[in-house]
């Protein structure tokens, strides 16, 4: 079954080649993607309805699990989790899936608007009240429960078929919200980052406190590695995240648009910067091959020790495993550090391209900017 599969997908990959060399030229008219909050009520329902229409249409890729498109984009996301989280790769897979999410909306339920994302500075300390979780007009809030499953909102009666984790089970969306996590999310937090001079920096404090913000002040689903995409706030919060990697590229353009680099290895980041310290890598025991972080995770979490990051949610362990092999093979790169021919794949939903087809937002296979 799984033979099939994969042979299904490289018939669907090699009908289309990766576009190779970008072109700003090929990028005359840029679509623009807003901020939730700037949206019209109209333009808000249009993106809820798309992501329903989503869950509604059937899977197509032979993936086990799946039942609609929305849950393979999940699979996908879960298929990836270990070659794309704490690597050089980070961004820009999640950049393409993104665009990704974007292009299917589009293309099989007629959605017209853009990706929008989620301005998390202005909710941090506080997602309990974000208008992204309004009942009519957002994604439905918290959970509660013995299943914390969401109570209202649009997708409160959607059964998932992807996740917890790897595995594969029928649930609710689940959300756990944690205001004081959320507080990681704080525009210090991020100033910081974009201060940094290099790629090799920046990523790791992206990767940091503004992504772990969102995932950890949402909780349940989302703060679930592999299976986060669950939860349809997701793209709202990665969005986000690649218009602040965009950000960061645009205040030295033309140079970002070549700062590549990281290892393909999951590592370990050290203290979360924006935080004060502590908190080394991640939580677990070590029972995660391939992932960073040795069990020393500390009383009360990271920041001030006060939130209780994580709190109760499935975070997994995680731990240092053994080196991952073949890695030349499998990603395209000269050796274990990211480049600009590192291949970035969605397992046929969309052709493979590379980290040099993802670089420039505005570059032809991407054309888009964010206000
Ligand atoms: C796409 O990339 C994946 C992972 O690198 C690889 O397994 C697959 O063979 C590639 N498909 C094509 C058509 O190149
Ligand atoms: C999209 O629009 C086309 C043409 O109007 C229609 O046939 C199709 O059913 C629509 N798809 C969805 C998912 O609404
Ligand atoms: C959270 O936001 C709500 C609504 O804007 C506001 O009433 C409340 O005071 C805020 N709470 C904190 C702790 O900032
Ligand atoms: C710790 O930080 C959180 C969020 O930033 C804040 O709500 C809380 O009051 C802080 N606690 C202390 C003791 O500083
Ligand atoms: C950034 O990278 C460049 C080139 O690799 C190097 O010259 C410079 O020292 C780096 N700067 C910092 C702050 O790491
Ligand atoms: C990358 O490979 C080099 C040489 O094989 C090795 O010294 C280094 O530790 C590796 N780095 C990572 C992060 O795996
Ligand atoms: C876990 O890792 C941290 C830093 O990565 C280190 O300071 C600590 O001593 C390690 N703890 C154990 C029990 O190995
Ligand atoms: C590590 O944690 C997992 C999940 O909490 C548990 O199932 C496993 O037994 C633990 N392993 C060790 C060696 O403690
Ligand atoms: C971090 O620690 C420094 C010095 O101990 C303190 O001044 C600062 O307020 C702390 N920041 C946070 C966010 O807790
Ligand atoms: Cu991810």
């Amino acid at each position: 079954m799984k033979l099939l599969i994969l042979g299904l997908a490289a018939a669907i990959l090699s009908q289309a080649a990766p576009t190779g060399v970008s072109t700003r030229a090929a990028c005359a008219t840029k679509s623009q993607r807003k901020a939730w909050h700037t949206l019209t009520r109209d333009e808000k329902l249009a993106y809820l309805n798309a992501e329903k229409c989503l869950m509604s249409l059937p899977a197509e890729l032979g993936f086990e699990g799946p039942r609609t498109r929305f849950d393979e984009f999940q699979k996908l996301h879960v298929f990836a989790t270990s070659t794309v989280h704490f690597v050089g790769a980070f961004l820009p897979w999640h950049r393409y899936l993104i665009h990704t999410h974007e292009h299917v909306l589009k293309t099989e339920c007629n959605y017209t608007g853009t990706h929008p994302y989620w301005d998390e500075p202005l909710d941090a300390g506080n997602f309990t009240h974000s208008i992204l979780l309004d009942p009519e007009t957002g994604f439905g809030g918290d959970g509660a429960g013995p299943n914390n499953c969401i109570q209202n909102g649009p997708f409160k009666h959607y059964v998932n078929a992807i996740g917890p984790g790897q595995s594969i089970t029928d649930h609710c969306i689940d959300r756990q919200i944690n205001d004081c996590t959320s507080a990681m999310a704080a525009q210090t937090n991020v100033d910081q980052c974009m201060a940094m001079q290099n790629f090799s920096t920046m990523w790791p404090c992206l990767e940091g406190a503004p992504h772990g913000g969102g995932h950890g002040g949402i909780g349940g689903e989302m703060l679930n590695l592999w299976s986060s995409p669950g939860d349809p706030l997701f793209y709202l919060h990665h969005a986000y995240l690649d218009k602040l990697w965009w950000q960061w590229q645009a205040m030295d353009l033309p140079l970002r648009l070549q700062d590549i680099t990281g290892s393909n290895q999951p590592v370990s980041f050290g203290p979360f910067p924006g935080t004060n310290g502590s908190f080394p890598g991640f939580p677990g025991n070590g029972s995660i091959p391939g992932f960073p972080g040795n069990g020393t995770f500390p009383p009360g979490g990271p920041g001030n020790g006060s939130c209780g990051m994580f709190p109760g949610g499935p975070f997994p362990p995680v731990g240092t495993g053994p080196p991952r092999t073949n890695l030349v093979k499998r990603d395209g790169d000269p050796g274990n550090v990211t480049t600009l021919g590192h291949v970035l794949t969605m397992f046929g939903m969309m052709p493979n391209v590379t980290v040099a087809d993802v670089m420039d937002v505005q570059g032809g296979l991407l054309c888009y900017e964010y206000i």
